[in-house]
């Protein structure tokens, strides 16, 4: 079952972009400092018995306080871009622009967008890394239709205060994780364990919202702003558990469709959902006495301006898994039992600290392909790869491991393949919180001390390693 890999020497052309990822809820801190409204992760992680290690992201590395050491690190390791995530509550407390413009995080941000660009780096912005206002969950959350206009609305905000600097805009992180997690399952913020109805319907109001904020940015701000905007979609790679076996090789299609079709195809594919989920919705509504589908439709005006809503691709990938069919529905409910599938993993395979990430590096290689060829060649931008470790850990050879791996995988994708791939993030400057696992499972390329009240931050081995491909914009001779 395992595939060979050679180790090849070039570079990733002179427009290749490098980064580094954080999202706001992982590393801000300051809560309830300076007017921020409470989100659905203050209130998740507040709850006794959420989070593993019982923490919160009250304080988490205190990037409220110290973005200018962050940026020194973006600098320290040579990279040209930093992705960060906008606060919704720190913008509009009570979600809304009615409910009052918070000036003081207005404020912060431009401080913040203002050391960025003059010490000559990027930023890439995203709207929605999962810190939703409690006060619109309070609402129903993505739940709830409203949701779609509050958060055109709050895109718009953010255009125009922040549009004359930020010019990379990503509207979601990651829908598949928010909506399942979240509102399927309930392992993250809001809690809420509906498995066959919710993520659907949250998710369709993701596409709706996610359309029209770049039918929004089309209209209003374009011509002013110049700027590009895409989403961020993750996936892991579905190969089939026998190569040789058509029912595994449907499966593995069947879960590439249901994963990253789910929001892919409306955005980048014919605008709709793609036809394999449409039929394994309606057989699993049937089977299990749900009327109709649980799967919501789009009408033909919202196809329209679903397709090509994006102008660019923004993938967040950490692992593969090998597939077979699955017809079972016990308890508890799991998305690949709801798309039909069982996972495998190969046990060569090196394990993170995280229970679902081992390192596979040629399934990048094989999503971007697929990515490629099934959605007319997009611009791709990795806009997460990484690896997690036990907390303490600064001779991080595993991440560095993985790291040089997977970008290897992705140099033959771009020079071989002729992938169009645009830039790479790596997931994460520094450590940060971890959703409902805290402070255990540490993915940055800087250690933080999470005791120590000044956060103080240390460059890991990984630092140094991700630093020097960057440097070479690709691995030379030498
Ligand atoms: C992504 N899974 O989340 C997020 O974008 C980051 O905020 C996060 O810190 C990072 O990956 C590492 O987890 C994921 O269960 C969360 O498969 C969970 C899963 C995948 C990605």
């Amino acid at each position: 079952m395992s595939e060979e890999s050679s180790y090849i020497f070039g570079h990733f052309g002179d427009d290749f972009k490098w980064g580094a990822a954080t999202a706001s809820y992982q590393i801000e801190g300051a809560w309830n400092i300076d007017g921020k409204g409470q989100s659905i992760w203050d209130t998740f992680a507040h709850t006794k018995g959420k989070i593993s290690d019982g923490s919160n992201g009250d304080v988490a590395a205190d990037s409220y306080n110290k973005y200018e050491e962050d940026i020194q690190l973006l600098k320290d390791i040579g990279v040209s871009h930093y992705r960060f995530s906008f606060s919704w509550p720190r913008i509009l407390p009570n979600g809304t622009e009615e409910g009052g413009l918070n000036k003081k995080g207005i404020e912060f941000y431009r401080k913040f967008l203002k050391s960025v660009v003059d010490n000559g780096l990027v930023p890439v912005a995203t709207l929605y890394h999962w810190d939703l206002p409690q006060v619109l969950q309070d609402k129903g959350g993505w739940i709830s239709q409203d949701i779609v206009n509050h958060f055109v609305n709050y895109a718009r905000i953010c255009f125009r205060e922040f549009g004359d600097i930020v010019k990379f805009w990503i509207t979601f992180n990651e829908p598949t994780v928010f909506t399942f997690l979240g509102y399927g399952v309930g392992t993250h913020a809001p809690g809420i364990k509906d498995p066959l109805n919710s993520p659907f319907k949250g998710g369709h109001n993701v596409i709706k919202a996610h359309a029209l904020t770049y039918k929004l940015y089309n209209d209003e701000f374009r011509k002013d702003n110049q700027g590009i905007v895409g989403i961020t979609l993750n996936s892991d790679w579905y190969e089939p558990k026998d190569s040789n076996s058509d029912k595994d090789k449907r499966a593995a299609d069947l879960g590439m469709q249901c994963k990253l079709g789910w929001f892919a195809n409306p955005i980048f594919g014919d605008g709709d959902y793609p036809q394999a989920m449409k039929v394994r919705a309606r057989s699993v509504s049937a089977m299990l006495g749900f009327p109709g589908s649980f799967l919501p439709q789009f009408t033909p005006k919202e196809i329209e301006l679903n397709k090509g809503s994006a102008d660019f691709f923004g993938l967040n990938y950490y692992t593969s898994r090998y597939v077979s069919t699955c017809q079972d529905f016990s308890e508890p409910v799991t998305e690949a039992k709801v798309i039909g599938i069982e996972q495998h993993s190969d046990p060569s395979w090196k394990q993170g600290e995280s229970e679902w990430l081992k390192s596979v590096p040629w399934g990048l290689r094989k999503l971007v392909k697929w990515i490629h060829s099934n959605y007319n060649a997009p611009d791709i931008y990795i806009t997460e790869n990484g690896f997690s470790d036990k907390p303490g850990i600064i001779e991080d050879t595993d991440r560095c491991d993985y790291l040089k791996e997977h970008l290897q995988e992705l140099l033959k994708a771009k020079t071989e393949d002729g992938v169009n791939l645009k830039g790479y993030f790596v997931w994460s400057l520094i450590d940060n919180f971890e959703w409902n696992v805290g402070y255990l499972e540490r993915f940055g390329i800087y250690h933080v001390d999470f005791e120590d009240p000044a956060r103080k931050r240390t460059a890991k081995k990984s630092a140094t390693v991700f630093s020097e491909i960057v440097k070479n914009n690709g691995f030379t001779r030498n």
